[in-house]
């Protein structure tokens, strides 16, 4: 077989693999041969050697339909977001950080997330999720390329959002208002917040609690992973009252901050910010500023449904969509 010929026949099983678990034909279109081509989407070099990929055979996909040449990445993602067909469990979930449940070799992954400043560009400390469910839960898990994970928050609602963390946002009705948002950070710390509404949210959003959550995250010699249990029956708040049925679809949002540096370069972030604090003269501020902006410059906020970067992740329009399927 030539050369050519042999491309063109892997092009197509390619096209034909994305086909099978990115469920593009669920937003009206099929796995297109862009999907097949993007660097993101390959499987790359750093794939290959986690530990997590070695033993599962979890599948990248990346269901988000990418910008078309000659059309912004924005104006893609306003119509199209993607679409995650959530798999039952196949066997229990324990939550230990653990992926070697069955299940989470069976469901389809998707990522890595993409970076919402800069969507197109490949994220230097990947991130891959699954999601999955049974009658009592909503279990997500994470695995992250870090080989340095970081934190210093240590109580339950602290402000894990200047560290390093993974997120989950649920919209179960889709109207923007009333989600719940958990964060997970590499030393197992949560903040867990109902959000009335995005830009809304006071310290009272702090307050409420996911009851009977279950978190676990582990540590490999390549980053960390977190695995993690919703109950359907914490939910109330955000509308839900039971398990989905086959067929829901509700808004999520998955995403990932990464801040390169550790506690060494948070230290010095904090002392600026001390600084900054009460400053007058306009010079010395525009200088902090300059080298805040310098040393957070690395810092990655990764989603699976890219929002827009002035909206940071609280952009309920572009959470991704998350379909419950039921057993086949
Ligand atoms: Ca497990
Ligand atoms: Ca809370």
């Amino acid at each position: 077989m030539s050369g050519a010929r042999r491309a063109v026949l892997g092009a197509i099983g390619l096209v034909l693999f994305a086909g099978t678990v990115v469920e593009g034909g669920r937003l009206g279109e099929p796995a297109l041969p862009w999907q097949a081509t993007l660097p993101w989407q390959a499987a790359l070099p750093w794939q290959a050697t986690l530990p997590w990929q070695a033993a599962l055979p979890w599948q990248a996909a990346q269901a988000g339909r990418p910008a078309l040449p000659g059309e912004s990445a924005r104006r893609s993602q306003a119509d199209h977001v993607p679409v995650y067909a959530a798999r039952p469990a196949v066997d229990p979930i324990r939550v230990d950080g653990r992926l070697d449940e069955a299940t989470w070799a069976f469901v389809p992954r998707v990522g890595p997330l993409r970076l919402i400043h800069d969507p197109a560009r490949e994220p230097v400390y990947p991130t891959e999720a699954a999601v999955t469910w049974d009658d009592s839960a909503l279990y997500v898990a994470f695995a992250c390329t870090d080989p340095e994970p970081w934190a210093r928050h240590s109580q339950r609602d602290d402000r894990l959002w200047e560290e390093e963390v993974v997120e989950v946002f649920l919209d179960p009705d889709g109207d923007g208002r009333n989600y719940a948002e958990l964060e997970v950070s590499p030393t197992n710390v949560v903040v867990d917040l109902l959000i009335a509404a995005p830009r809304a949210a006071g310290p009272n959003a702090r307050q409420w609690d996911i009851a009977g959550l279950q978190t676990a995250v582990s540590r490999h010699g390549a980053g960390w992973i977190a695995e993690i249990a919703i109950p359907w029956a914490s939910l109330k708040e955000a509308g839900v009252s039971a398990a989905p049925r086959p067929g829901d679809r509700w808004r999520v949002g998955l995403y990932r901050i990464t801040r390169p540096g550790g506690v060494a370069k948070a230290t010095r972030i904090d002392a600026l910010v001390a600084q900054r604090r009460g400053l007058e003269d306009q010079a010395r501020i525009a200088e902090i500023d300059a080298q805040l902006a310098k040393l957070r410059a690395d810092d990655e906020y990764a989603a699976w449904s890219v929002t827009r970067p002035e909206a940071g992740f609280h952009d309920p329009e572009r959470f991704g969509i998350v379909e419950f399927v039921g057993r086949r």
